[in-house]
This record gives C-alpha cells, structure tokens and sequence, in this order.
C-alpha cells in the first residue's frame, strides 16, 4: 500500500524559509521522464512571517558533476525549466535547489528523477504476443460457468511471458522499461516489479501508448536472472463502454508485451535484455481477465517459481515476435493506479448454506482480496459485486448493464488460499461471496481500492456530520472514478472519459489531489482525437463513435486546459492546449455564424440529468460558447498572441450580447427560466449590469418558489452555491447544502449514500432503484459542489487575475448549521489553511499564507473596527496592512505567515 490518501504531514522543526516537496515534471523523484527539458518545482514553508523567498538557484547534477546551474535568480517563482544542454536518455539525475530569503539566508534542498528512452533506436525491444499461428487463439474460460450475456468468446486468457538470462558481471544500476498492448504485471526473480496497477494504463492507444520504468537493481545479480510478465487484454482488447457495435476489442485483437531490461556494469558496460522470441509463454492460473467482466482464477493451474532462476520452462512456448514498432510509445506522466487502501469488511452476512453478503461500508472501485480456508481441490468461489442491495438482501446488479463484475476462484485444495484479481477492477460496496467453505468472517474479505495515485492536495472537515459525509462521498467519487482517466462511473458498461464530467468536476478534484499530471495526460488524449474539423468527441479516450462537439462536453477543450494553468500556474498547459482550443471555438463560430449556438449540437445532452425542469439548450450552448472563447482569448493573451487575443476577445463580447438580445425578455428573464439558465449567464458573466441584477432575482425567486430545492443538472449544480454565495444568498447555498428531502445531496446521503450518484433519483422513497438503464451510484459530476466547501465555506480561493494562487482570497462565509471549518490545499507554492470556529459571540479565524502566495483576508464580522489579530488590532500586527473595511467585514491583506484573528460575530 502506497498511501491511505489522506494529505501529508507539512513539514515541520523549521528554522527559516525552506524549500520541500520537490517535483521533477510535477513528479516526486520520477523515474523515466520523456523530456529533455523538465520542469523543476518545489514548495516552501517558513516558521516566521513575511518571510519571502527573496532568490533561488537550481543546479541539475549527473554523477555528482553539475550539468547546469540556474545561478541566483532574484525571483518568488518556485518553478523553473531546466534551461541546460538537453538532458541525456537514459541518465539518472539530482537535482538542488537553494533559496535565499530577504536576510539573506540560504538554505537548499535536494531531489533525483531520471531520464527514460528518448529516440527510438534505442529501443531494442519487440512487441511479442501468444503465437495464434500454432495455438487455437481460444482457451474456453473454464471457469466461468455461466453463458455470457455478450460475446465473451473474443477474451483470451491472459498468458505468462518469461525470460531466463545470465549476468556475466555485477549489476551497479538496471532499469525496466515495460508496457503493453493490455495489460501487464512484471517479475524480476520471483518479485514482483513495483506496485502499479493496470499499467499501462488507458491512452489512446493508437497513437500514444505510455511505457513505465522501474528500478530494479536490488532485484538482479550475477549469474541467471529470469524477467517475466503476465499480459491480460485490459481498455486494448477487451471490454470497454457499452457500444455493441465495438463491444471488445477498440485497439486491437489480442495483447502484445514490449519490454527492455538495461543492466549497468561497473565497467560501463551494459547489457540489455528486450522482448523478442527468445522469450517463452504460456498460460497459468488466471484463465479469464477482463476490466469489466471480472477474473478467474484457478490455483490449481498455479505455476509456482515462474520467474525464478532454476525453473524449468520446459512447456512454455517461444513467443511470437511482431516487429519492433515503437512509433507509438510514450514515457508515462502520470502517476499510475496504485492499491490506495484496505478497507475491512464491516458485516458479512449469510443468505444461504456457503453463500454470503459483505459489506464494506464504503462504496468503492476496486476488488477484494479474499482468504479461502479449508477448501477442497476444485471448489469453486463465485464473487459478485454490487453497489446497493435489493429489499430482499440481495445484490443489486441490474444497474451494471452487461457488466457481469463476478470474479472466480478455484481452490487447489492448500489450507490457506488468498485470492485478489489483476487485470480487472469493480465498482462496489458489497460483494456476494457464494461457494464458500464453511463460515465467511469480516477477517475473510479486505477491500483493495485501485485509483490514480493523484498526490493528495488538500483535506476540508467541518462541524456538521452531513457535510462531512458529503465531503467523504465526494472525495470517494473522485477515488473510484481517477482510474488512469476521469470516468464516468466505474462498476457498469462505460467507464468512460465523458468530457463534460471532467470539465465540470475538475476544479473540485484540484482542492483534493495533484490533478496537473494526470489532466494533462487525458488532455492529450482529447487533442489526438479532435477531428479534422474540430470537434471534440463526448468521450475520450475516444473510443464511442459518431458522438463529437457537444455543448458543454466539448468544451472540455478550453476548460480544463484553462482552468489547469490557473490553479497551477504552468504556463505549458496553454501552450500545448492553444491549437485545440482554436480549433474548437472556430469550428462553433463557422457553424453558427449569427453566434447563437444551435446548428452543429452533436447529442446535446442540454443539462444531463436535471429533475422537474428542462433548460433551454440554445441557451446552454451559447453561454459555454461563450466561454469557451473567453477562454481561447484569454490563452492567447497569456501566449502573447496579441492578434488572437484581439479577435476572440471581440469575439466573446458579440455572444455575450447576442445571448441577451436572443434570450433575455425585457424582465430579465432569460428564455426558460430555469436555475441553470440565470446560473450559466451569472457564472460566465454574459450579462450586463441591470440583467445580472434582475437575473438573480429570477433565480432567487425560483429557488423560493420550489422551496427552496434545486432543479440542476450536470452543468448547473457546479455553479449553484457559488454564484448564490457570490450574490450574497449564502444561506440560500446552505440551505441547499442541508437540504435532505428529495432532490438535494442530503437525500443520497439520508439513505446511506457513501458515494456521489449520478442521478437525483437514483432511488427514492416513491420509487425505490431509478432507472436501470442508467443509475450509477458512484459518478462524481454532481459533487462538483465540493468546490464551494473549499473556496467559500472554508474560504481558500484566488483573485480574479491571480495564476496559481499566488495572490490569494481567503474568505470564509460562516453559516448553515456549522459551528467551524478548517481546510488546508497546497498550492503550488506551499500549504495554506484556514479554520473558523464560532463560539460566545466570537468568530475566531486561523490562517496560514505559506511564502509564496500573498492574500487577500476578508472576515465578516459584527463589528470591523474591533477585529483583532493575536489579540492586537490589526494595524499592529506584523504582517498585515488594513484596507478598507464594510460594514460586515473587516478587510485585510497579509503576508505570507499564520494569523489568528477574532472578531465579534
Ligand atoms: C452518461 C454518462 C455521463 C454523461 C453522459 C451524457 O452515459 O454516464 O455521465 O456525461 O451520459
């Protein structure tokens, strides 16, 4: 287990400004990056304040000899690109970096990544795959007893590949280069070679196909060394989405492995062992592998000390060798899918003779490892996995679709058996374990939860048990739904990238987790699949066909790359993003010239999943239109494109008054009147003064007319609280936050929701399970309220120009029922915090500006001339210099460093 996905400990003991947390690429101490010329980041902490970081210098080192040196650098940045010689392939490097604060003070810290393969002729290796020619490609599954629903046919079992090699000499380094066509689990002389999960992950494979690099030097020696991997079929070949016409096999028809072993002698020489048909396979235990299907595993088929030294291979079957093209091949950005957590089984319940129910209180994505006691040779153990159970006790499954989410085991018969799949993963909280010899306990079953191992960013806890549970569901719905892209859902037949998901969950998942990576790397995805017009398909990896531009899903192109570079800072992103988003603004502009977003819809899902109420879909598209040239303009400005700038600039400002002219009336109400439709033009700023007023009238009045209850969808309900927050209706935005009864978050979780479902209804008191063609209970679009916990309740967000937060607003809005709150998030410069806490009158507020970042501190209060800080009025307190205060809030900008102020509340 890598992490329990909590946030780390900040550093502590410190003595001065201190640079910690260095990142090569946004990596800590990567391993085979794919650039010459990496970004180099750190943050910073400081016990004293006002500290700043007055100057920095970076030096890059290879064996100890610097290979370039920044030189002092008079500047608060904490990020900078190697500006050296190109880096070397294949090369390990470390890295320092020193910063000076204003008296002077230096300190420095130091951190290591090392470069992969950057062209092509070094690699060696071949793609080697099950030789079909002179085997039947079809091993029946024999242990999937029941008919498949699908064509189950086209699955494989997934095949052991082995290679058996001497080492004439010590080994001073070795690295393993790995990927596949599938999926791959490598061992090194009876090790499993580090603990990534389903790599290499899903990209689209046609055109980037990611290969990790492992470290395994400890692991090798003189003499013999066997490498091997076992290769299921995973997003390449095997089930993905729901698209019948394509069900299976997206990239390809069966998995291929490729990889090379680069072993570093003490003499300089090297020796480099690669995939080609000098290897061998065969099949082993695991008879059936499929992500979405489940796993069999059959240990009576176990092939023992498969890659060790001395095992006699005498069965296995030279590999098939299908050339050396590695046109396609990428070096891994992101962090893989790791094994996050273990969660113990909460109850276990038995329904009949060796058939059982477990629970494990947490809606996840993942699989369980379970232990099998006293089991005869041959007994079988079918799992299946639901989210929810049915009145009866029973597993729900009929929201999977096809599905099927049931794995195998067979026994061979040994007194303790333990059994977790690998190539598969199941979106669940309760597991039907059936076949079971004699009693299943809680000590049987463990929960293991697989998900991007996305550094954790932040952490929100409050006074209200409700919102907490909110807080957990939300944060769990980014766990089981950051599984190597951003999907939908993780247990039925899609799990798939859906763009306008991402988008609007995206700036949620940034206060949560290192998002920068992992986006990128989808992002890349999105820009290879733009089509020669420009649209962007609803889903991506781009694998459902005839789906493409959106509104709102489509967007994705401006959002997320624009909303990156904000909360990061990193200027790259743009760069990159710049062609796609041009292309994707331009491609809305040719098709509706009069600006007015109807013509070229695609799908046009309007706002997915609204309850009593349909916004208007022009007036949906028109505003994300809008901003989406708001975005595209802004980039330009950003990249010094001054012509681009100009043009898309005027650009938004002409939909800006075509959507009023077309959909706002003489009242101010715009056309449908709906939540979603006053929400989208107040959020994206399309209306001029007198129209914004009256359109929060109309959306407070609607809000009131219902009871206060909400009517939006997907898009709409990321916008709620904030924009009613912003307008000053925060206690209507608490309101809602509270709500319980039917529809509001409060309802899910009234019934035991641990996770974000995707629908309001995804069961209700009337109707009980919503409808099953489409009822997932763990998708993560409708927690994008988790944005305003973070920015408002807890009060941590960034000015209107600020990038990266560097020049933050901290802003708690005390209300509802809370009694305090306390978040923490690290920005790119360091670790800011706050806590509020209501108590005898008094409001007390802590906050900690890390140095790096300056803010902007706004307390409300009963009273602004009596806010102290540190029991001093604040023209006192070093660190802080009033500004004009209202009459409800006391107004101040502070230095980086931890204040506490107390106010009359
Ligand atoms: C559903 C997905 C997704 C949504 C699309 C429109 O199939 O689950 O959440 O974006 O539809």
């Amino acid at each position: 287990m890598t992490t329990d996905w909590v946030l780390s400990e900040p550093p502590t003991e410190l003595t001065g400004l201190t640079a910690y947390d260095l990142r090569c690429e946004h990596r800590v101490d990567p391993l085979g990056i794919g650039t010459a010329r990496p970004r180099l980041s750190w943050r910073l902490a400081s016990p004293t304040r006002g500290d700043r970081q007055a100057a920095f210098r970076v030096r890059v080192l290879r064996d100890g000899v610097q290979v370039w040196d920044s030189g002092w650098r008079d500047e608060p940045s904490t990020s900078v690109d190697h500006g050296g010689a190109p880096l070397t392939s294949q090369t390990d490097y470390t890295w320092q970096v020193e910063v000076r604060d204003a008296a002077g003070r230096v300190s420095g810290a130091e951190a290591s990544f090392a470069t992969g393969i950057f062209h092509d002729d070094e690699w060696e290796a071949h793609w080697i795959e099950h030789d079909y020619e002179t085997d039947p490609y079809f091993e029946p599954p024999v242990d999937r007893a029941e008919p498949r629903t699908v064509r189950q046919a086209t699955i494989a079992p997934p095949r052991y590949y082995r290679r058996s090699f001497e080492l004439t000499q010590p080994v001073t380094r070795a690295r393993l280069y790995a990927t596949a066509h599938g999926l791959y689990q490598f061992s090194a002389n009876g090790q499993r070679v580090g603990n990534d999960e389903l790599t290499p992950g899903w990209t689209d494979y046609r055109e980037r196909v990611a290969y990790q690099t492992y470290d395994v030097t400890d692991v090798l020696r003189e003499g013999e060394n066997v490498i091997g991997a076992v290769l299921g079929e995973g997003w390449w070949s095997g089930y993905v989405g729901w698209d019948t016409r394509s069900h299976a096999h997206h990239y390809g028809k069966k998995p291929q492995l490729l990889a090379q072993l680069v072993v570093d002698h003490p003499d300089g020489s090297r020796t480099v062992v690669a995939t080609d048909g000098r290897w061998v396979e065969r099949v082993g235990p695991i008879r059936f592998a499929d992500l979405l299907m489940g796993e069999s595993y059959d240990a009576r088929h176990e092939l023992g000390d498969w890659s060790s030294p001395g095992y006699d291979a005498g069965e296995w079957a030279p590999a098939g060798d299908v050339g050396g093209d590695v046109s396609t091949l990428i070096a891994m950005t992101t962090e893989p899918v790791r094994v996050t957590s273990e969660l113990p089984a909460v109850a276990v319940t038995a329904l009949a003779p060796g058939r059982f129910i477990v629970d494990l209180g947490q809606n996840l994505a993942g699989r369980v490892r379970l232990r099998v006691r006293g089991a005869q040779a041959g007994d079988r153990i079918r799992l299946r996995h639901g989210e929810m159970l049915q009145a009866d006790g029973e597993l729900y499954t009929a929201n999977l679709r096809t599905a099927d989410a049931t794995d195998y085991f067979v026994s061979a018969g040994a007194a303790d058996e333990f059994f977790e799949p690998v190539f598969t993963v199941h979106g669940f909280r309760y597991v039907e374990v059936d076949g079971y010899p004699g009693e299943l306990t809680v000590e049987d079953v463990a929960g293991r939860v697989l998900h991007s191992d996305t550094p954790v960013a932040g952490r929100f806890e409050c006074s209200d048990p409700g919102v907490n549970q909110l807080l957990s569901n939300i944060r769990w719905g980014q766990r089981g739904n950051f599984v190597s892209v951003p999907t939908d859902c993780p247990q039925r037949d899609e799990r798939l990238g859906w763009t306008a998901d991402a988008q609007i969950f995206l700036p949620t998942a940034a206060y949560q987790a290192d998002v920068l990576t992992f986006f990128e790397n989808w992002f890349a995805d999105l820009a290879v699949a733009q089509t020669d017009e420009g649209a962007i398909p609803d889903v991506i990896p781009h694998v459902i066909t005839g789906r493409h531009g959106t509104p709102a899903w489509a967007d994705a192109a401006t959002i997320v790359p624009w909303t990156l570079y904000r909360i990061y800072g990193d200027e790259r992103v743009l760069r990159t993003a710049w062609p796609v988003m041009r292309r994707w603004v331009d491609y809305v502009h040719r098709a509706n010239p009069d600006l007015i977003w109807r013509n070229r819809t695609s799908g046009h899902y309007g706002d997915w999943l609204q309850v009593g109420v349909k916004t208007d879909r022009d007036v949906l598209a028109t505003a994300y239109f809008a901003r989406s040239v708001e975005f595209t303009a802004a980039a330009a400005r950003v990249l010094g494109l001054t012509d681009d700038a100009a043009k898309y600039g005027a650009l938004h400002d002409e939909i800006a008054a075509a959507f009023v002219a077309e959909f706002v009336d003489a009242e101010g109400k715009i056309r449908g009147d709906t939540q979603t439709g006053y929400l989208l033009a107040l959020a994206f700023g399309l209306l001029p003064e007198h129209a914004e007023q009256a359109a929060v009238k109309h959306l407070v009045a609607d809000l009131e007319r219902r009871e206060r209850s909400l009517t939006t969808g997907f898009a709409g309900v990321a916008l709620l609280c904030p924009i009613l927050t912003k307008y000053g209706y925060a206690d209507l935005a608490y309101d809602l936050l509270h709500d319980d009864r039917y529809p509001s978050w409060g309802y899910s979780i009234k019934h035991g929701a641990t996770t974000i479902w995707e629908r309001w209804d995804g069961w209700t008191e009337e109707n009980g399970f919503g409808p099953v063609a489409m009822n997932s209970f763990n998708h993560y679009s409708l927690g994008s309220v988790g944005e305003w916990l973070y920015g408002d309740v807890a009060g941590i967000s960034q000015s209107e120009q600020s990038i990266g937060f560097r020049d933050l607003v901290v802003k708690p809005r005390p209300g509802g029922r809370l009694t305090w709150a306390e978040a923490s998030y690290d920005i790119p410069s360091g670790r800011v915090s706050t806590r509020w806490e209501l108590s005898d009158g008094t409001l007390t507020l802590d906050v900690t500006i890390p140095p790096g970042a300056d803010a902007t501190i706004h307390i409300p209060t009963k009273d602004p001339d009596s806010t102290q800080e540190s029991g001093r009025p604040l023209t006192e307190s070093e660190g802080l210099t009033p500004l004009d205060s209202t009459p409800d809030t006391t107004l101040c900008r502070a230095a980086p460093g931890t204040y506490r102020f107390t106010t009359p509340a």
